[in-house]
């Protein structure tokens, strides 16, 4: 049985206090102690940002990336071992900015990985430029005159690109963010977890009251996940009332085939357990 002290580690989170990262940290850590995962199968990824440095605070395998590069990184790790738990995470400006390109081909894929987005609506760790979820007409460092353009919508790109699992949750409400972490990890396809996370330095409109007083629980609304257009209709909630209501919940959930257990080359084995070296110079020589 995993315990808390099999995935704690003797390394203190640089961020400021009262960063949503923290409670999102204690979620995963809480998920993984309740599902079993053991440290040793499980891998978090991610890119650069203030949420990225979270693989160093848990005691599993990690990887940092290079920013906007997560999921291509989570994808490979995802196709040597397909036995491994691939947890990637990025920030709104990673996965949604640099990384966007990405985020749409591997909801295509539908691999089976978990991306947990910390939505903060703000670049972070550069101190405060505008995201793509940055709210139209909100000040920020790199917009002092305002955004000019509207905001991204990740919930209805993934839902249209064919991602598997698509659902949003609040940093500010510990018991939603397990479930909907855990319904994610233990989806069979790709789960994007869209994360309200409030950053209580550089964003001083998205805070934990501002969040407290709109959002709603799908669940609580006898809504169901199974409806492909009114999902893509309920992830447009937000924008359309101006932000006065703020659904969350699991907006959308479907079957399909995994892209890595479709590939022949993994028929028989995973990619690791070949056990013959790989002839590099012969490889190099044939593509020359
Ligand atoms: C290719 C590249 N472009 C830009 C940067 C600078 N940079 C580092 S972190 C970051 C933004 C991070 O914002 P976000 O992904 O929202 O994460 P947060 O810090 O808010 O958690 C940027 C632009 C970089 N490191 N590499």
């Amino acid at each position: 049985m995993v315990e808390m002290s099999d995935i704690n580690i003797n390394e203190k989170p640089q961020w400021c206090p009262g960063c949503g990262n923290f409670g999102i940290l204690m979620a995963l850590k809480n998920v993984m102690v309740e599902m079993n995962l053991e440290p040793k199968n499980t891998v978090i990824v991610s890119g650069i940002g203030c949420n990225s440095k979270l693989p160093h605070y848990v005691n599993t395998y990690g990887y940092e990336g290079l920013h906007g590069r997560t999921l291509p990184l989570a994808s490979a790790v995802k196709i040597a071992n397909r036995k491994l738990n691939v947890i990637a995470m990025s920030g709104d400006g990673d996965g949604y900015g640099e990384g966007v390109q990405h985020f749409v081909h591997i909801c295509r894929r539908n691999y089976n990985i978990t991306y947990l987005v910390h939505n903060n609506q703000i670049y972070g760790l550069t101190t405060g430029q505008a995201s793509p979820t940055t709210e139209r007409g909100q000040k920020t460092k790199s917009t002092p005159f305002g955004v000019l353009e509207s905001q991204f919508n990740p919930l209805a790109n993934a839902i249209i690109h064919g991602a598997t699992y698509v659902a949003r949750t609040f940093a500010g409400d510990m018991k939603h963010m397990k479930e909907i972490i855990k319904g994610a990890i233990e989806h069979k396809g790709f789960s994007l977890v869209d994360i309200l996370q409030p950053c209580v330095t550089f964003n001083k409109h998205n805070t934990y009251q501002w969040f407290q007083e709109r959002v709603y629980k799908l669940e609580d609304n006898d809504y169901k996940p199974d409806d492909y257009f009114k999902a893509i209709e309920k992830s447009y909630e937000d924008i359309i009332s101006d932000y006065k209501k703020i659904p969350i919940g699991l907006f959308y959930k479907a079957e399909k085939q995994i892209y890595e257990n479709e590939l022949p080359q993994l028929k028989e084995k995973e990619l690791v357990e070949y056990s013959e070296p790989v002839d590099i110079k012969g490889l190099i020589k044939e593509f020359l």
